[in-house]
């Protein structure tokens, strides 16, 4: 019989590749969302760059075109009932749970927008691990976490535990977390609550500590436009890289923050494929809690801006870099050496960021260029909370 697989933000940038990929694979896939990624651009009054069609359309254009099914339900995972239903009538081998906030920005707008971020994901993960001990208590979770849950600390990183020598007695411990939004503050305190469920309840858990992922299409997001990513390059849902292409193909320069010598760790879209893949296929045993960084290269920020544009000029893009006051507060020179090496183990082939690669991305965003609105890319949220102008041009929003 085929594996059942439940995807929490199954309409989201990394859940709907992740939902094809699996059903590709001839899993029983169901999505679940409550689409509020798309309420919160419009408040914001942005778009992803690529026009996204209605999750009914993509699961409709789907089945259409490969004949396979991804079972969708709309709502909200922080209503315990409406997720409660889902897991017991779903009964899934398998919950990848990508369904939260994703953006440190959106959440260092101000109070309002802190607090909704940490009520939103971490209630959210809380009802998954009650509903999943309730129906399903074998299933294995597999939960989105995040590098920036370690924050820069001054010795390497490790993946998810530390061994320590304290007074003479020895233990191995959760590594410390110093995190640098409310957003990835989210995190680890699901981070804690998973662990605490794993160890009391002999739940199945996953934590993946995924990077700061890139790209655009995947192969099956490739068949027909109906099944595109939503691809952000505005200030407070573009990620570093996505951002730099966009703005390498609009001809804007590539906004580096401040010194650009911070360093994060980085995996290509298809390489979260792959990872997920190798977790599902290699569950975690009852009452683990499992952690694997998952990345595959580090970046300075600065040394990412030189390649995009490198690359862009050999292209014929008018690439320019500009360094910005750094709009977060965040060191911009430190230490940065993560271990990664549970997912190489299990048998994660990378896809680094090459010349070609970064130049493929650029063709594939470069039709989309005259659509991405200037205005959207300035940095404008301040970590200090103030209601923020555009840190170039000085104009309010
Ligand atoms: P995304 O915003 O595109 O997807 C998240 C989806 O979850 C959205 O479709 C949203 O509507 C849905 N959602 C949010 N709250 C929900 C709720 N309460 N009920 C139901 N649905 C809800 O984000 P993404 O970039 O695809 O990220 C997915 C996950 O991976 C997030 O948890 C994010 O923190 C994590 N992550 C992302 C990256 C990255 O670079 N994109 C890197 C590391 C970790
Ligand atoms: N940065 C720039 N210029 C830009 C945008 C960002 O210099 O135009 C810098 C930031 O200051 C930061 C770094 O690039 O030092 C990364 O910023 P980001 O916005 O790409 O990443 P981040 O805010 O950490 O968040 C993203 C995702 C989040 C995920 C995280 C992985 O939005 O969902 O959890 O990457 S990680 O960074 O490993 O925690």
């Amino acid at each position: 019989m085929a594996k059942r697989m439940l995807i929490l933000g199954g309409d989201g940038y990394l859940g709907w590749p992740t939902a094809m990929h699996f059903s590709q694979r001839g899993w029983d896939v169901a999505v679940v969302d409550n689409l509020s990624k798309r309420r919160w651009e419009a408040e914001i009054g942005i778009q992803p760059l690529i026009p996204l069609a209605p999750l009914e359309r993509r699961v409709h254009t789907w089945r259409r075109l490969t004949g396979k099914v991804i079972a969708s339900h709309q709502g909200d995972i922080t209503e315990e009932e409406f997720l409660d239903a889902v897991v017991r009538n779903e009964q899934p081998d398998t919950i990848v749970h990508y369904g939260e906030q994703p953006s440190a920005p959106f959440s260092m707008r101000d109070q309002q927008h802190a607090v909704f971020t940490q009520v939103n994901n971490v209630v959210g993960t809380l009802n998954l691990v009650f509903a999943v001990y309730r129906h399903c208590p074998q299933a294995h979770i597999i939960k989105l976490g995040t590098m920036g849950e370690y924050g820069t600390p001054n010795i390497d990183i490790e993946e998810g535990y530390l061994s320590i020598e304290h007074k003479g007695r020895k233990d191995i411990l959760p590594f410390p977390k110093q995190p640098g939004s409310f957003y990835h503050l989210s995190k680890v305190h699901d981070s804690h609550n998973l662990m605490f469920a794993a160890r009391i309840w002999a739940l199945r858990v996953t934590d993946l500590n995924q990077g700061v992922v890139y790209g655009v299409f995947t192969p099956e997001a490739s068949l027909h436009p109906d099944l595109v990513t939503s691809f952000h390059y505005d200030e407070t849902f573009g990620t570093v890289i996505n951002r730099f292409l966009a703005q390498a193909v609009r001809g804007i320069p590539l906004t580096v923050y401040g010194q650009g010598k911070q360093q994060r760790s980085f995996l290509n879209i298809l390489d979260t494929l792959q990872c997920v893949e190798l977790a599902a296929n290699n569950p975690a045993k009852a009452g683990e809690f499992r952690v694997f960084n998952q990345f595959t290269e580090q970046f300075q920020v600065l040394e990412l801006a030189q390649k995009v544009a490198r690359v862009g000029r050999s292209l014929g893009f008018k690439t320019e870099i500009v360094q910005v006051p750094n709009p977060r507060i965040e060191a911009e020179s430190h230490y940065y050496n993560a271990v990664h090496s549970n997912l190489l183990d299990l048998g994660l082939q990378p896809h680094l960021l090459t010349h070609q690669v970064l130049a493929q991305m650029l063709g594939e965003i470069r039709p989309f260029a005259k659509d991405v609105v200037e205005d959207w890319v300035w940095p404008r949220t301040n970590w200090n909370g103030e209601i923020r102008t555009n840190l170039l041009t000085g104009s309010q929003p």
